[in-house]
This record gives structure tokens, C-alpha cells and sequence, in this order.
């Protein structure tokens, strides 16, 4: 096993999706049928002609719910099916079960809406704060005093910055396969990073307890955040199909549905005010964030924070304030993606720096240098920076990319080019690493190793493409010092691990193999004193490495671990164990605004090149440099992926996917033909270091790598807006992500309308 165990499969056509598993001759499929506006009442349904359509044809609608028709995990705002009104556009109304896929969601299509009424849409955030819609009461969190701060300032900027949505775009879409069990409960497969969250809502929806519930998954392909909380309803409708029929149901989204009707990255629109000295320290900033949460609270509560956390990025700012403001709108309700409001908090910060630069004539990436984190600084949530990595990755990014040379050559391009214009930007990391909510930075395991050595390994994680599997394989092998290919990850059971948490937060390896670590730790203890007793040597001087007994350090024995295994199993030794890991140190005072709420940073830099065709608006991005705060890598090939991976997808959110929804609350890109993702074309040529001083505060001194480097991305939108400007010095810069060609565009022809007109001076 040298890589990712799927990767084979996967190259081969062979891993097996929930979509691949067999399907039993009685199984029935499920279709939905939705809300036909953005906000509405209505009166009843007509199945009538949805019946008729074909034999066995069944229309479930929440009065089928014998449980709690209730899919939220904090304010029940959600219902899993609705009850004489809808919210946004793509809520399910009702489930048709049919014997094929082709006949429900045909039979789905049949089923009428009547007393329909449409009431008033909002889709925007601030339309929505202005009407008093908002979720919860706003946060702020402050460091010193901002507004006597700015009065010290040489320039004081302000200025409004938009930030699109995200679809997630996973290639597998959302599903479940549920079976009733004679318990009265279910048994389901379910495509989710929660089998745990999955099962609790299952059993609130069926009104059993949780252990009439069992929730299976093998793997995902793809879910970025999109299967963090927002699995469960498609999970849940299927075990309601499937208890009420006493059929297997299967509800399998196609790619339209699964775009309609799932959440995805919160859109933001903010406000900023920055003040710095004419040496560019900056000395204050504050920010308003209107989260468009959508029309439920979903986990916005859990991701408002997280952009706040990321106000200052990774700067040491004396004064700050920031205010978070969840506004409830007619839209899909937004959801977790990969960084989970970090994105879109850098991205405030990095706008305001960039406009100030230019007041102050100077470089972005002067002010970013000037104001990078230290050592010891503390945060504006009160958290003591320790082992700040900002300085160093900065410096050696800069480095890498020849900065100074870089810009000097982007100068003398621009001064001999005049249809074509070259620019570049800078962004520094640093992504706080633990659950905002410190009640889910928690994980446990259950690990067994065989009578003939083979090994196996339950956790809490999902394997959605990400690695996590061969992460923590490698950490089981080297701490039981089994060979690695004797190593097998189960798939992830509430049956065999329970109360997990989500794999997500980036947290999956360190949450996850470190519970793994635990229970091999005690296996292993047992081990070496059976190994001991029988080779007569002290226990201490005992280890087993790379399969083999080790004594004194040096001297390997005979004993392979199988031989040691076979020998427990006949010695009656427990070749069992469970462990448990909670995240240690974590606090948060939720009144001050007050805390620790991260173990740790991981920091960064990227340094992002683009040419912009002038005449056209479109743009090429050229080169990226990253240095990556890796710390020791648990499998290099894993996290050099992820750091890819996410830098694309970082790029894709900054400058090319255009999420889009009219004023009606509909979704204008619904398909892959409308909403464009990035390919290897759109891709700058990448050079990526690594970063490599250890982590002592994680398993195999590692550090989390799934969501920060997407913040890398950034760099795109500013790269791109610095060939503008050489472009058209006299444009106002515009702060409206992503940064698509046609805003280039109408840049470029000073045609840029509505509010980022407004901000001309
Ligand atoms: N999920 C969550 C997350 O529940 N809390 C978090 O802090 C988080 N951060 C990143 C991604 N998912
Ligand atoms: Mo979360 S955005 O699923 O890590």
C-alpha cells in the first residue's frame, strides 16, 4: 500500500460507491419532489395523478413522520419535509418511492402544489439585517480600542467587499440506501462525514433511540463540507421510506437535485475600515461580515466564528473589532465547505490591506511584510500565539518566488506590453486548527489485531479521497510496528466506533489516528511484555519495529509481530482495544469573546502570477509558489495532493466559479454546463515546498492539512486585480469574488456597475 488504497480501485473502475452496491430485487428508489418558488404557502398536495402513474407508487410527506419531522442540530428551523410553507427553492415538499428511479422521480414530477401563495423573496444578506432577519444575536470580538486607534492613524480606508457562494461539486452527489431491520429501526449506507450526526437525526426522525439505528461508510467520493451536516436529511428520508414500506429504499440526488437542493459556501458581503501609519503598520481594523446563512441555521453558528477568528489573518493587529451577523434569507440554507468562513474572513482583511497599499502608494505585499504575526502575539479572541511559523514561510516564499526580480520583470513587461498587462500578489496563512465548537474535538477507535497478525482498524473518520485511511495506517503500523500492508482501515460503523464527530475541520488524521494511537499503544503494551516474558529480558528493553521483536534498541530477533500475535492468542492476551482522544487545552469564554479556541496555527505563504489579456478580460495564471507548513508529513503524497487540491479549489472559489442565483431565489448555475470549475488548463504551474519543522502537539508531529492551503487562492483574485490595475491605474479597485473575466472585463472598460461604483472616489 504505497498510496491513497482507493487510488487503485479508483484508477481500475472498481471502488464501490453507494450508487455501485447491488440492489436487491424489492429495493425501492426514492425521488423529491420541491418547493416550485423561493418563499411560499401552500395547501395541501394532489398525489393523485403521482398514484395513478404506475403500480407501486407511494407519495410520503411529513405526516408520515413518526418521529420529529426535524432535521436541524441547533435552532429547529428546518423540517425534513415541509408543513404548508416553504423557505427557498429546492425544499422537499414530498418523497415518491417507486420500483425504478425513472418511475419516481417521473411520478415526482406529477404531484401538484395546491393553495400555492408566493410570499416576498430576500436574497440578500443585508436586505435581510435591515428587515431585523437575522439568526441568533451578532458576536464581536475586540482587541483594544479601534476607534481611538484610528484617530493615530496616516490613512484611514473603508470600503464594502462581496464573496460569492461555492458548490461543492462533489463527483459522487448525495444518497443513501436504507434497510428496515425487524428491530423496527434501520440499517443505512449513508454518503455523509457524520455517521454519528447521520444516526441521531435518523432515530429523532423514526423516534427510536439510537441504537435501533446503525449508519455505515465506506467511502465518499468528494464532499468538501457539502456531507458535514447536510447528509443526514437524505439519510433520513430514505429510513422513513424504508420503515414505512418494510423495503430497502434508495435516494440517490442526480447532479440538478443535489445543486438545487443542498447547501453550499455561505456567500458574505462585509464591511471593512483599516488605519495604518505612513510606514504601512497597520494599527486598527474592524469588519462587519453579513453571512448570507440562507433560510435555516444549518451550521452557520458553528462557521460565523471562524470568520471572525480569521479577521486579522495572519497579522498582529493592536486593535480590532469584528462583528458576525447571520442573515436569514430565501436562499438554499449555506453550509460547511472546506475552510468554513476562513475564506471568506482572509479575504476581507487581504481587500483592505490592498486598497491601503494603494492610498499609501505602496506594495500589498510591503504592508502583509510589515504586519506578519510574532512570536507570543496575542490574537483579538485572547489566544497566545506560540511556534508562529508566518515569518519564516513568508520570507522563504518570497524567496523561492525571486520577489523583488518578479517584480521587477512584471514592471518592464507592463512598460513594453500594452494589450497584455502582468500582475502578482502575495498571501500569508494562518488557519486556526480544532472545532470552532470545542464539544466535536473529540474521537475514538477500536482496533484489533488478529490471531495471525493481520490488523484492523475502526475509527470515527471518513475516507472521502482526502488520504485519511493511509494516514492512519501509517501511524497504526508504526506504533504497533506492524508492516504496513498488514494494516486494513475499516469502514467507518456507529456499530463498532460510537459517538464520533464529523471528519472535518480538517481534523480527520489528527483526531482520528491519534485515538487510533491510543488503543495501538495498548496493545502493544501487552504485547511487549508477553514478547518479554518469553524471550526473558526486561519489558523496558523490548520494542517491536517493521514486524520484527526488537531487543536492547538493535538486536532483532526472530519473533516476527504475527509470530507475537499467534502467541497472545494462545496465551489468552486481549488483542483488543478501544482508545479516545479529546483535543487537550481547548477553552472558550463565548461572553468575552475570549479564549483558545485553536492547538495550534498552520502557516503558509503564496505568491500567485497572472496575465491579463487586455482587450478580452480574460487571464492566464502563470506561476505559484508555496511554502507550506506541513511540519513531519504522515505520507508525502497524501499531502502534497491536498495542498494541491485544495490551492485549486482555493483559486476555483477566488476567480472562476461563479455561483449565481437570480432575485427570485432561483439557482441560475444548476448544472455543470452553467457553473464552471477550474481544470488543469485554468492551473498556474505550481512550485510547492514544504515547510517541515515539527508539530509536538500532534500524532507523528504532524500537522492538518485538508482546508488551509485553499486560502492560497486568494492570491488569484489579487494577482489578476494587479494586471488590472496596470491596466487602468486610474480604475477604483474592486472587491466583488470571484474575479471572473467579464468583471475583468467591465474593469477594464470602467463599466463596473451598482454598489462597487459606488465606492469611487
Ligand atoms: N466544522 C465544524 C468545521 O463543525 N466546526 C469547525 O470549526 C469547522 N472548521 C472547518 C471545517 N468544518
Ligand atoms: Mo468541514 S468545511 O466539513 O471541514
Amino acid at each position: 500500500m504505497k498510496r491513497n488504497p482507493d487510488s487503485a480501485l479508483n484508477v481500475l473502475g472498481k471502488t464501490t460507491y453507494i450508487d455501485d452496491m447491488p440492489e436487491s430485487a424489492d429495493m425501492l428508489h426514492a425521488a423529491i419532489v420541491t418547493s416550485p418558488s423561493a418563499h411560499g404557502t401552500y395547501t395541501g398536495l394532489n398525489t393523485k395523478a403521482a398514484l395513478a402513474y404506475a403500480p407501486g407508487v407511494r407519495v410520503l410527506t411529513a405526516a408520515d413522520v413518526p418521529g420529529q419531522n426535524e432535521l436541524s442540530t441547533s435552532i429547529p428551523d428546518e423540517p425534513m419535509l415541509a408543513t404548508g410553507n416553504w423557505h427557498y427553492r429546492g425544499e422537499v415538499l414530498a418523497l415518491v418511492l417507486a420500483p425504478t428511479r425513472s418511475i419516481a422521480r417521473k411520478a415526482a414530477a406529477l404531484v401538484k402544489v395546491e393553495g400555492r401563495v408566493d410570499l416576498p423573496v430576500i436574497v440578500d444578506p443585508r436586505v435581510a439585517f435591515a428587515n431585523g432577519d437575522i439568526i441568533m444575536t451578532p458576536r464581536t470580538q475586540r482587541l483594544g480600542d479601534p476607534e481611538a486607534a484610528f484617530k493615530l492613524c496616516d490613512v484611514v480606508v473603508s470600503g464594502r467587499v462581496e464573496s460569492a457562494g461555492q458548490e461543492h461539486v462533489y463527483l459522487e452527489t448525495q444518497g443513501a440506501i436504507a434497510y428496515p431491520e425487524d428491530s423496527g429501526g434501520v440499517r443505512v449506507i449513508s454518503g455523509t462525514q457524520s455517521p454519528a450526526g447521520v444516526q441521531a437525526i435518523v432515530a429523532r426522525i423514526l423516534g427510536v433511540p439510537m441504537n435501533l439505528v446503525e449508519i455505515e461508510t465506506r467511502r465518499l467520493g468528494g464532499a468538501f463540507g457539502g456531507k458535514e451536516d447536510q447528509a443526514s436529511g437524505w439519510a433520513a428520508l430514505a429510513s422513513l421510506g424504508a420503515v414505512k414500506t418494510g423495503k430497502p429504499v434508495k435516494l440517490y440526488l442526480n447532479r440538478r437535485d443535489d445543486m438545487t437542493s443542498t447547501g453550499k459556501r455561505h456567500p458574505y458581503s462585509s464591511d471593512f475600515k483599516i488605519g495604518l501609519k505612513k510606514d504601512g503598520t497597520i494599527l486598527a481594523f474592524e469588519a462587519d461580515y453579513y453571512q448570507n446563512a440562507g433560510a435555516a441555521t444549518d451550521l452557520s453558528p458553528a462557521i460565523i466564528p471562524r470568520t471572525m477568528f480569521h479577521a486579522a489573518s495572519a497579522y498582529h493587529i493592536p486593535n480590532v473589532r469584528a462583528t458576525g451577523i447571520m442573515c436569514r434569507t430565501n436562499l438554499v440554507p449555506f453550509t460547511a465547505f472546506r475552510g468554513f468562513g476562513g475564506p471568506q474572513g482572509i479575504f476581507v482583511i487581504e481587500c483592505a490591506i490592498e486598497k491601503a497599499a494603494r492610498q499609501l502608494g505602496m506594495d500589498p505585499a510591503e504592508i502583509q511584510r510589515k504586519n506578519l504575526l510574532s512570536e507570543g502575539d496575542v490574537s483579538h479572541y485572547g489566544m497566545k500565539m506560540v511556534d508562529v511559523r508566518a515569518k519564516e514561510t513568508f520570507e522563504l516564499c518570497m524567496k523561492k518566488a525571486k520577489w523583488p526580480e518578479l517584480r521587477a520583470g512584471i514592471a518592464a513587461f507592463n512598460a513594453e506590453n500594452k494589450a497584455r498587462k502582468r500582475g502578482a500578489a502575495v498571501l500569508p496563512l494562518c488557519f486556526g486548527i480544532s472545532f470552532t465548537k470545542i464539544m466535536l474535538n473529540q474521537g475514538g477507535s477500536l482496533v484489533h489485531v488478529y490471531n495471525d497478525g493481520s490488523v484492523s482498524v475502526a475509527t470515527g473518520a471518513i475516507e472521502m479521497g482526502q488520504g485519511v485511511g493511509r494516514k492512519i495506517a501509517v501511524v497504526v503500523s508504526r506504533t504497533l510496528g506492524a508492516p504496513l500492508a498488514s494494516v486494513r482501515i475499516e469502514s467507518t460503523r456507529t456499530t463498532t466506533v460510537a459517538n464520533t464527530v464529523a471528519t472535518a475541520a480538517s481534523t480527520g488524521a489528527d483526531i482520528n489516528a491519534m485515538a487510533a494511537q491510543v488503543a495501538c499503544l495498548e496493545i502493544k503494551k501487552r504485547l511487549v511484555s508477553l514478547a518479554a516474558a518469553k524471550l526473558g529480558v526486561d519489558a523496558a528493553t523490548v520494542d517491536i519495529v517493521d514486524g520484527r521483536v526488537v531487543v536492547g534498541g538493535k538486536s532483532v530477533t526472530a519473533l516476527t509481530f504475527a509470530a507475537l500475535a499467534t502467541m497472545a492468542y494462545e496465551n489468552r492476551v486481549d488483542l483488543s482495544a478501544h482508545g479516545f482522544y479529546a483535543t487537550p487545552g481547548l477553552h472558550y469564554d463565548m461572553k468575552a469573546e475570549h479564549g483558545t479556541p485553536f492547538l495550534y496555527h498552520v502557516y503558509g505563504c503564496a505568491v500567485v502570477t497572472a496575465t491579463v489579456d487586455v482587450l478580452r478580460g480574460s487571464y492566464q495564471f502563470n506561476d505559484a509558489f508555496i511554502v507550506h507548513d506541513i511540519a513531519e508529513s504522515i505520507d508525502e503524497l497524501v499531502d502534497m495532493g491536498q495542498v494541491e487540491g485544495a490551492f485549486a479549489q482555493g483559486l476555483g472559489w477566488s476567480c472562476l466559479e461563479e455561483l449565481k442565483f437570480d432575485a427570485t431565489g432561483r439557482l441560475l448555475s444548476d448544472t455543470l454546463s452553467t457553473y464552471k470549475l477550474p481544470d488543469a488548463h485554468f492551473m498556474p504551474e505550481l512550485h510547492v515546498d514544504f515547510f517541515t519543522r515539527p508539530n509536538p502537539l500532534v500524532v507523528a508531529n504532524s500537522k492538518a492539512v485538508g482546508e488551509p492551503p485553499l486560502m492560497y487562492g486568494i492570491a488569484g483574485y489579487f494577482a489578476v486585480l494587479d494586471a488590472l490595475k496596470a491596466a487602468r491605474p486610474d480604475g477604483t479597485s474592486f472587491h466583488d469574488l470571484p474575479m471572473t473575466p467579464e468583471k475583468a472585463m467591465l474593469f477594464l472598460t470602467g463599466d463596473l456597475a451598482g454598489d462597487l461604483q459606488k465606492e469611487r472616489p
